[in-house]
């Protein structure tokens, strides 16, 4: 029989709430200092907002935005007149690649709360155009292998259940809810690296190794191992496991553009600033929303 090795916890890290955006609460878990990033993925925002609060006009060049919300609604509207409303369990899966400009802010007076996830692309996409990929909560397939587990497929593939999303960079990206005391592993091809992000309740995850509670990221090993082992100790046990394959080329970051050098960083710069390149129409550009909540 061929061994199968599964993997273990590396490092975990709780994370503190912040603010960011305008007046916007979010817990980062990938991004922070403690976990600057984890190749491919950029950024983990664990997010909780209350309008005012929201995410104005701003842009992004370089990487993927993966939007999931777990309670409460947010609208979006882009540069080129794409908009629409994310509410619980739907995904909004954005490749900026050449250029995005947009907002994101909270739909009504609740709380909006959910994960938004940034994925590297490989020089190879950077500069690719922009592509949007939306499903709502009905289209996400989840897959139950047995009463009690909950297994929202988002990207990659599950239990035998494989995602429709087109990931440019490969990524996994599933969301667990467990009973008390239910076990199941979930499969990661040998070559990803990979966390775990809690969002309520506790488990034990990677054998008996690890126990955790909500907001923590946990950074798998990369040990060659193909599967992670979970049990749940609490009835109301909530997290996601994301992981995929590695750019491994240079990273340079200046907040909302990602590339892979400094002079690339520069042309971003220039071409949101004189709307060139991707960015046609950014200097001129206002969102109709981002007054929703201005007096
Ligand atoms: C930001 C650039 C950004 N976390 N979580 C700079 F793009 C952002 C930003 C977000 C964001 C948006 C949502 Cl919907 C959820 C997020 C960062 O838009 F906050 C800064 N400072
Ligand atoms: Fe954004």
């Amino acid at each position: 029989m061929a061994s199968r090795i599964a993997r273990k916890i590396t490092k975990a890290v709780l994370s503190r709430e912040q603010m960011d955006g305008d007046g916007a609460r979010v817990y980062r878990s990938i991004g922070s200092h403690a976990l600057r990033n984890l190749d491919p993925f950029l950024m983990l925002d664990e997010f909780d907002v209350r309008a005012p609060g929201g995410f104005p006009d701003h842009p992004h060049r370089g990487f993927e935005t993966v939007t999931y919300m777990l309670d409460g609604e947010f609208l979006h509207e882009d540069f080129k007149g794409h908009k629409g409303r994310i509410g619980p369990g739907d995904l909004q899966w954005m490749s900026a690649a050449k250029g995005i400009v947009h907002a994101e802010i909270p739909a009504n007076n609740s709380r909006a709360h959910g994960l938004q996830l940034w994925i590297n692309l490989s020089s190879a996409d950077k500069l690719s155009e922009p592509n949007y990929q939306e499903y709502p909560k009905e289209q996400v397939l989840h897959v139950s292998p047995e009463e009690g587990i909950d297994i929202k497929v988002i990207a990659g593939e599950s239990y035998g259940v494989q995602s429709p999303v087109m990931t440019r960079t490969p990524t996994m990206f599933i969301d667990v809810k467990l009973k008390k005391g239910k076990t199941m592993e979930q499969v990661i091809p040998k070559n990803y690296a990979g966390f775990i992000y809690t969002v309520a309740g506790t488990a034990l995850f990677g054998g008996d190794q690890h126990k955790s509670e909500a907001h923590h990221t946990l950074v798998l090993s990369e040990n060659g191992g193909t599967y992670i082992p979970v049990e749940s100790t609490s009835d109301d046990c909530h997290f996601v496991v994301i992981a995929g394959q590695p750019i491994k080329e240079p990273i340079v970051q200046h907040g909302p553009f990602v590339m892979n050098t400094q002079q690339e960083i520069y042309q971003a710069f220039a071409d949101y600033q004189h709307g060139r390149n991707g960015f046609e129409g950014a200097p001129e550009w206002t969102s109709s929303i981002r007054d929703r909540w201005s007096s």
